[in-house]
């Protein structure tokens, strides 16, 4: 099933509100609401409406635009943190408690018959406040948790009855793909619950942990636009659809992929920040091929050197031409482009001349096209 139907919950409005330049104002978030409703994402997560007067409000806002994402909250394990979430009319509430020793003793100070006897206590107390709404529970460091513990945990909360989902949390981007496979096929196979994967990047795993939960079985993947969140962030919504697209383009065909380089031009002026070169379909060298080797291919079929189509995403592939990596078939294609019908000796040596000057100094298009002009006026003038 999953990787043909999983769900994105999108945490750009509460993992993302994590990241060190991330401020959203109410427009802000209503208008990152409504763009991500545009791509599809099936489900948004919203800031805790204990964290400020302001991000309660927000939440009535952006549950107020009536639009077709779900709207969750994410909250503390605990009474009074539900009632508050329940209290703004959100569709779904996300439950979450720590359970790595290091969280269990700085976090919450509770041992693990504690964590369970409360985490027994809230969901039996949302689901007596509100039959209907979707309710997940998530640990907190899950991997860094003893295992016996997490399953202990996991296996009373479902015996409940009451949750929608179980999630688990790579907190601090610690988890290997196989390590992930195995909790969340065990998950699977324990409770037949939905799973949720939140994973952070801080070793750079997020994004293959992600796949690795829903080639085991997990139906929803947390993600945030750019990845952005706390740190170094998490699984950017951009770098698992290409993950996935990678797989099979049918996997993400549900999303309106073209909005992709839109919201993640919004979040990066939001935040302040670029969009990193190499950042996954959006990176300003995403798609721009250079070797005269790919560049011959890529011009033949682009399918040679490339996974991803960037028409797929409304962008567009370049070739770089001219520096001294340059190839002839390049040169060659450019003429074409200009209208100019070269001999191949003509072209190959005006490839030669490039080359040459790229030695110096990379030239600028408007200058390879100069050169190409030139030769084929000289070109003309010898003919006649
Ligand atoms: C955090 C909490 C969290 C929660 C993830 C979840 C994490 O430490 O800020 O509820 O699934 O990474 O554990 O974002
Ligand atoms: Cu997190």
């Amino acid at each position: 099933m999953p990787l043909h139907d999983f769900s994105v919950i999108e945490s750009t409005l509460r993992e993302g509100e994590q990241f060190s330049t991330a401020t959203f104002n109410t427009e802000q978030k209503m208008e990152i609401a409504a763009l991500l409703d545009e791509f599809g994402a099936e489900m948004i997560e919203m800031t805790s409406p204990l964290a400020s007067p302001q991000s309660e409000a927000d939440i009535r806002s952006v549950v107020g635009m009536g639009l077709r994402p779900r709207i969750l909250t994410h909250v503390r394990c605990a009474r009074e943190d539900v009632l508050r979430a329940l209290d703004t009319g959100v569709h779904g509430i996300d439950i979450v408690i720590g359970t790595s020793p290091q969280l269990m003793q700085h976090s919450h100070g509770k041992n693990i018959a504690q964590v369970i006897d409360t985490a027994l206590d809230v969901i039996t107390f949302v689901r007596e406040q509100s039959p209907d709404i979707i309710l997940r529970f998530s640990t907190e460091d899950s991997f860094r948790s003893r295992e016996s513990d997490l399953l202990r945990v996991y296996l009373a909360v479902a015996d409940t009855g009451y949750v929608n989902r179980l999630g688990v949390a790579d907190t601090v981007g610690f988890a290997t793909p196989n390590q992930v496979y195995a909790l969340v096929h065990q998950l699977v196979r324990l409770t037949g619950l939905d799973i949720e994967f939140h994973g952070h990047n801080d070793s750079g795993c997020a994004i293959a942990n992600a796949c690795a939960a829903l080639e085991a079985g997990a139906t929803h993947i947390d993600t945030t636009i750019l990845g952005i969140g706390e740190r170094n962030g998490i699984t950017p919504l951009g770098g698992l659809v290409a993950r996935l697209y990678t797989l099979d383009r049918a996997y993400v065909a549900k999303y309106n992929l073209p909005m992709l380089p839109i919201l993640d031009a919004m979040i990066a002026e939001f935040c302040h920040i670029g969009i990193p070169f190499n950042n996954y379909i959006t990176g300003a060298s995403a798609f721009i091929h250079k070797a005269g080797i790919h560049a011959k291919a890529v011009l033949a079929d682009p399918n040679t050197y490339e996974v991803l189509n960037p028409a797929d995403f409304g962008l567009s592939r370049e070739i770089a031409i001219g520096h001294r990596l340059t190839g002839w078939n390049t040169i060659r294609d450019r003429a074409m482009k200009l209208g100019l019908t070269l001999p191949d000796s003509i072209v190959k040596h005006v490839t030669q001349i490039v080359k040459a000057q790229a030695d110096q100094a990379t030239l600028t298009l408007a200058q390879v096209d100069a050169l190409l002009h030139q030769a084929a006026e000289e070109h003309a003038v010898s003919g006649q």
